[in-house]
């Protein structure tokens, strides 16, 4: 037998929460899921193909920027860090940069823990070089590195405008969260959506072959799976529009009709037309993305934009002494 490629770390808290949030968010004047639960294997598999339609601009426009400067990244950012991804997903990003980086270890963490075994095998695979510690955790709650990662100047990496998940105030706080993390000197390099004409955008999160549609709508395949709900998937549908006044993309699932869906022994009554809000996505300026990160303690090293202004990628650092 050969060593495992990857170490793997579990460190969820024991029991799902699952069932406690959608009770949560299904007790508000608004209902809302939380979105990091559209990640199950199908979810995951729905968000892979996301990324690669026509409509969905930010995974080839920060996937082309990653190229096109990943030796300049190198440059600024330096080499040799132990590099920490959360939320890394199918890790298909941070393979670009690991050549020009030459990381001392690679932290991929993700909540979902298959999909994250998977594809951290396989960065094991590509770069027999390359430290591998996989660890499975929901990093909007906690950060914590795996006990046998090497010391070393810290970098983490957050691509593909994730943070637009977070409301702006909730966003200061998971960068501040990154900033502990990395420590006092350390970086980020962050992906972040820019502003842009309406149409553009609500395109992005209504495509025209429906599978963000069917990436919404697996969330109450999800819950009907897991906590045993009769959600009746006929009727409801997907909606996303652009709320221009709070800078968001929002994604709804909307009831079609007025309807009783049963859920952990209660009974909730949806009216028709009523929504469930299942997402964010926070669309920033280049200056409004700068002074949030300030505010987390954050300063600009460079940003990158692509030639159509459609994405960002801003290198951070931490100060020496602690941000205020
Ligand atoms: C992974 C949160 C960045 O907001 O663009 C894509 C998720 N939702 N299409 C985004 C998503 C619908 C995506 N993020």
């Amino acid at each position: 037998m050969s060593r495992p490629l990857v170490s793997f770390h579990d460190l969820r808290p024991g029991a799902d929460d699952l069932a406690a949030d959608v009770l949560a968010g299904f007790s508000r004047a608004q209902k809302s899921i939380p979105p990091k639960y559209f990640y199950d294997a199908e979810g995951s598999r729905l968000f892979d193909a996301i990324t690669r339609l026509p409509e969905y601009y930010p995974t080839r426009t920060e996937t082309a920027l990653l190229r096109e400067y990943a030796d300049e990244i190198a440059q600024k950012a330096g080499t040799g860090h132990l590099l920490v991804e959360p939320g890394s997903g199918s890790c298909t990003k941070a393979r670009i940069l690991f050549e020009g980086l030459q990381p001392c270890a690679y932290v991929p963490m993700d909540i979902a823990g298959d999909h994250l075994h998977v594809a951290a095998q396989e960065v094991a695979v590509d770069f027999p070089w390359l430290e591998v510690h996989a660890t499975c955790i929901d990093f909007t709650r906690l950060m914590t590195l795996p006990p046998d990662t090497p010391e070393g100047r810290r970098l983490a990496f957050f691509p593909g405008s994730s943070i637009g998940n977070f409301d702006p105030d909730a966003a200061v706080g998971f960068l501040g969260m990154i900033a502990d993390m990395v420590g006092p000197g350390g970086q980020l390099l962050i992906g972040v959506d820019l502003k842009k004409d309406k149409a553009v955008l609500e395109a992005a999160y209504d495509d025209a072959r429906g599978v963000t549609a069917a990436f919404n709508l697996n969330l109450l395949t999800r819950i009907n799976r897991e906590l045993g709900a009769d959600f009746d998937l006929a009727q409801w549908r997907h909606k996303a529009l652009y709320n221009e006044a709070q800078g968001r993309i929002e994604m709804h699932l909307v009831s079609r009709v007025a309807q009783l869906v049963s859920l952990q022994g209660r009974t909730f009554r949806f009216a028709a037309g009523e929504t469930i809000h299942t997402e964010n996505s926070y669309k920033y300026s280049v200056a409004e993305f700068r002074e949030l990160a300030s505010r987390a303690g954050f300063a600009t090293d460079t940003v990158w934009v692509d030639a159509d202004r459609l994405f960002s990628l801003h290198l951070l650092q931490t100060g020496n002494a602690h941000a205020t």
